[in-house]
Order: C-alpha cells, then structure tokens, then sequence
C-alpha cells in the first residue's frame, strides 16, 4: 500500500513493469475493463487471457534476478502487437527498496543540481528517421546489451538534471491538462492544483521505469521527447491522442466525442507542444525517481 496526497492509503501503482522479488511466489490478478488480452511471460509463467467481466489469475516464481520479456498473446486493438510488458525480478534488499522508493510521493528536484541549458542532450525532431512506425522496440545500445542495468541506472537521479527546467516542466503538466488523465501523487502546480488524473498511467515515479507507452520505448530523453511530441507516430488509436471518454487528449473533441476535423479536413489540436516545452516536461518526468 502506499499513502494518498491526502493521508489516505491507496494500492501501490506502476506501470508497464511489474518488479518483484526473486524466489518468492507471485499471484498475478489479470483484470481488462474493455477487450481480451493474453499475460505472458515467456520465460517465467505460462500464458493466461484476460477476460472482460471475469477474474482470472496466475502464480509464477522467479529464479534468478534480472530483466524478463513479456507480451500479450491475444489480438487486442490496433496496437495489439505492440503490447508489451517486463518484469524485472529484485534479490530481496533492492526489492525492499525499490518497494519503499515507489511508496514514497513524488520526488522533488533540489536546486542544487541545476545544469546549464547548453549542456542538455539536443534532439533532432523533424522527423523520427532512427525508427519506424510500430517497430518492436526502439532502445539504445546501453539498453539492448543490458535492459537490466539500464533499469538500475534509472532508479537514481541523473547528476546533471536542470532544476529550472524541472519546475518549468511542472507548471507545463498543468498547463497543457495532462494533469487532467495522469497522477503525479504529492506535486501540484505553483496555485496548488493537484495532479490527479485516473484514467491513464501513474507517473509518480515514471523517471525509475526502463520504457514508456506500454514498453514500445526505451524511457531516456530523446524517446520521451519523440514520445510526447507524436504519441500516435508510436502508438496507433492510443487515448493520449483520442481522449479517454469525454476528456479530450492532443486532439479537439466534439459533442459526440469524436476528434474534430477542420474545413480541410485535418484533425483539430486541443493540446499544442512546442520544442522547448517537451524538453521541459521531459526534464520533469525524468526527475521523478
Ligand atoms: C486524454 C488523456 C491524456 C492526456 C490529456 C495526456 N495523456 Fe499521457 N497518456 C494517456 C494514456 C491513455 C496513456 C497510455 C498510452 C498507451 O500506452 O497506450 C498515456 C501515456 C503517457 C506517458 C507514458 C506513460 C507510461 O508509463 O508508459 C507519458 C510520459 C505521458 N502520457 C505524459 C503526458 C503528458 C506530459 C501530457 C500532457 C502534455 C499527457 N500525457 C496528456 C492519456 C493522456
Ligand atoms: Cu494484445
């Protein structure tokens, strides 16, 4: 359990990578509110489909520490086959701290660590030429020859993180009303409006996980950043852009909740991001250990 902005004790919450500890038996609940997907982890558990209206579960126990791969098995919606997941298995001591680090609200980058803009990692935009739409997985060497001490790299706050620019990224979340589907438990914006969306992932502690978007991408500067500026470059039908229900994401709703076109029939934006404000929330969401 974790606690609440207001003192109150919730589920713990991650996203895309389920932690657990080696040696300990593990029962997974599978629960889908819309369509059937399949829970599979190859090399740890057998395959279980998630069922609509049904509660199914597995057991497994992990051997050995280290980085699993795990992917859905059942035709799910357009970005089916981009659906994948991890699990990375802890010895006891790193899980107990992992535990008690994602308990723990939203870190809160100290001054101390400011950075000059000039050093900050530049990204080419304009186009996403080093990958291709719907490709399997989009990391870096570092992250290929070794996911599992990318992962560990990833629990620590970067030495080199821009705290300017941080609480810059933190006003933007509210600005640009991603607040409105994503939590940030314990941060508010500076007129004390806090960040808690339900209907998309938690990123309270979103700078310790290794990959975003359902694991279609590595978590580091550059991949956020292409991430946020075209979520749907990445992801297909995602809700990010469509919205979730009535609330609308990059896209402009209508009244019957469909995204809205303009006379030349391009798709009108509801949220705009430019350069600069991507890097800012980047740097925020990095800085969220
Ligand atoms: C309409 C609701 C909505 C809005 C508004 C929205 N998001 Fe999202 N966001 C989502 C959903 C849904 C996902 C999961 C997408 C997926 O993987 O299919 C997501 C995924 C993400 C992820 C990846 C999380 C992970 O664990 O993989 C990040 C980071 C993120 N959003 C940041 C933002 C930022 C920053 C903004 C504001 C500029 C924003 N979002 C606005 C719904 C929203
Ligand atoms: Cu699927």
């Amino acid at each position: 359990m974790m606690k609440t902005a207001d003192g109150g004790e919730a589920p713990l919450v991650t996203a895309n990578e389920l932690v657990v500890p080696v040696g300990t038996p593990v029962r997974v609940h599978l629960r889908t509110v819309d369509v059937i997907h399949s829970f599979w982890v190859p090399k740890l558990a057998g395959k279980v489909d998630m069922i609509p209206n049904r509660a199914n579960f597995l057991w497994f126990k992990a051997d050995k520490p280290g980085y699993y791969y795990g992917q859905c098995a059942e035709y799910c919606g357009d970005s089916h086959a981009i659906m994948k997941f991890r699990v990375i298995v802890l010895g006891a001591a790193d899980y107990i701290r992992w535990l008690d680090n994602q308990k723990a609200m939203a870190r809160t980058a100290s001054a101390a660590t400011a950075l000059r803009d000039a050093q900050r990692e530049r990204v080419q935009f304009a186009s996403f030429e080093d990958t291709a739409p719907g490709s399997t997985i989009a990391g870096s060497p570092e992250f290929d020859a070794s996911p599992f001490d990318a992962w560990k790299r990833q629990q620590v706050p970067s030495p080199a993180e821009d705290a300017a620019l941080i609480a810059r990224g933190r006003e933007l979340f509210a600005e640009k009303s991603c607040l409105n589907c994503h939590t940030v438990r314990g941060h508010t914006n500076s007129k004390g409006i806090p960040y808690g969306g339900v209907t998309a992932p938690d990123l309270t502690h979103i700078g310790s996980r290794s990959t975003i978007a359902a694991g279609v991408l590595e978590n580091n500067s550059r991949r956020l950043h292409q991430w946020l500026k075209d979520p749907e470059y990445f992801k297909p039908g995602n809700k990010m852009v469509h919205g979730v229900g009535r609330m609308a994401g990059y896209l402009k709703l209508g009244d019957d909740g469909r995204p809205v076109r303009d006379s030349s029939g391009k798709y009108v934006r509801n949220i705009e991001l430019n350069d600069e404000e991507i890097d800012a929330l980047v740097a925020y969401l990095h800085s969220l250990k």
